[in-house]
């Protein structure tokens, strides 16, 4: 297999100045770049000739393991059909197939789904959704967004006003007003080396009792968190918190919004996050897996009742003034249900969930290695923390991700957060060799 791929060294562009990298130290890299040329299943190859364990599953997303054939096949066969229909006033079958696909693997009666082309753009449907349906049902002073500190919703505006991660929100101005923040989560005074949820810290939920009193319910549309915070460093939800949550917003007549758009299709070895935890939201984003990262695609769940609210007008009138030119795009749709089709007929969530203890046991062997603060697990979501060098954050975890790469191993870092989340088609040899890959280069670095 690995035959078919150009192994030998390709030579960087020679002008590597006009792209402005996202989310990337634009003049460190293009001094000593990182470029991707080929992958296959677990492994991607570089321009310097050499094959690399994928331990991000790109970024969070591809989830069927590079180069899927059906997915490849799907998006070839698309593009030589139908290259790209109008979802305005006009639609294409794939995308009502697979709406109606995707509302039958969630629970409760989360059936109706708003395509997107990416999380961000899911973040801010959601967001519009439910501002939205609070004006449709005449509540329209419900104007108010709660999201959490260290949450990552993704980089629109309204994503980044209910986010809380400092650099990302503040170059940009006053962002969204009326939007406050639950606490993060994070403690390791209580929590560190937890085994899957940590015990403590389900009161943290409470918070929320306190901002609904000082704004009052009235006031309140909708709170958004992340299941597990990604990006913001890999927190989970102690036991109990997400239910809390839930309770909580019932109570207030407030929308409960999970952004699943990296615990959705299959991380935790369930679909989702809401099924993983058994706590439904009233609308879910996503994106990432949907398409296993092949092709831009995002999505919005909404309740029933939410997407019959707007159902009341004359029937010639749009009800949702809202939508993106490649919503539903039929190469995304293709390569979505693709995606959907390998998940189903390789078993790769019911997979996830039998291999998340020997990826717990294996994480947990790197906790006396140097520097190591707490290790995170759940489902095949990994977290290493480390110590940060004083005075230079964040460089310690960069090291170790450089190393790791020049050794042959793909990991992320989220501050000085080590964060590994692999294609769901990891094998066990492989997970050894991610581990000890890190475990080398935290004694290298020590
Ligand atoms: N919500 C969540 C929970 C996310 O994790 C987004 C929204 C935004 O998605 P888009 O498709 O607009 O990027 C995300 C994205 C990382 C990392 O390594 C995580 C994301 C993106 C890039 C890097 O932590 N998550």
């Amino acid at each position: 297999m690995d035959d078919a791929i150009p192994r030998s060294a390709t030579p960087p562009p020679n002008n590597m100045e006009a792209f402005w990298m996202p989310f990337t130290a634009n003049r460190q890299f293009k001094s000593n770049p990182r470029l991707l040329v080929g992958a296959e299943g677990m492994y991607y190859f570089t321009h310097d000739g050499r094959k690399v364990l994928d331990g991000t599953a790109g970024l969070w997303c591809v989830n069927c393991g590079h180069k899927a054939p059906r997915i490849v096949k799907a998006i070839q066969d698309q593009a030589a059909e139908l290259d790209y229909a109008p979802p305005f006033q006009m639609g294409h079958p794939r995308a009502f197939d697979l709406a109606a696909r995707l509302a039958a693997m969630m629970p409760n009666d989360l059936d109706h789904v708003f395509f997107t082309n990416s999380g961000s753009e899911s973040v801010d449907t959601a967001l519009k959704i439910a501002l939205a349906y609070h004006n449709v049902t005449g509540n329209g002073s419900r104007t108010r967004l709660i999201g959490r500190e260290k949450g990552y919703h993704g980089v629109g505006f309204g994503g980044i006003s209910v986010g809380g991660i400092v650099p990302n929100r503040k170059f940009f101005g006053t962002l969204l007003t009326g939007v406050d923040h639950l606490q993060h989560t994070h403690n390791l005074e209580h929590n560190a080396f937890s085994r899957g949820q940590p015990e403590w810290g389900g009161h943290l939920a409470d918070e929320l009792e306190r901002i609904v009193a000082l704004h009052d319910a009235s006031t309140i549309a909708a709170v958004i968190v992340e299941p597990f915070a990604g990006s913001g460093g890999v927190i989970l939800p102690p036991k109990g918190y997400l239910q809390r949550l839930r309770e909580i917003c019932d109570k207030h007549g407030i929308l409960l919004i999970f952004d699943e758009v990296i615990t959705g299709f299959g991380r935790l070895g369930a679909s989702f996050a809401t099924e993983y935890f058994d706590v439904t939201p009233d609308l879910i984003t996503c994106a990432k897996g949907l398409t296993s990262g092949a092709v831009p695609m995002g999505a919005v769940f909404v309740r029933k009742h939410i997407y019959d609210a707007f159902m009341k007008g004359p029937e010639e009138a749009i009800e949702l003034f809202h939508g993106y030119t490649y919503s539903a795009h039929p190469l995304a749709c293709a390569a979505a249900h693709a995606a959907l089709d390998t998940y189903q007929e390789e078993g790769l969530f019911e997979r996830t969930a039998k291999m998340a203890p020997y990826w717990e046991k294996a994480l947990h062997s790197l906790r006396d290695e140097p520097n190591v603060i707490d290790i995170r697990n759940l489902g095949l979501v990994g977290a290493i923390e480390l110590e940060p060098i004083a005075g230079h954050p964040v460089k310690r975890a960069f090291d170790i991700f450089l190393k790791c790469y020049e050794a042959g191993a793909l990991i992320r870092t989220t501050g000085d957060t080590l964060a590994l989340t692999p294609p769901l088609i990891i094998e066990q040899a492989e997970i050894d060799q991610l581990v000890e890959t890190i475990r080398e280069a935290l004694r290298a670095a020590a």
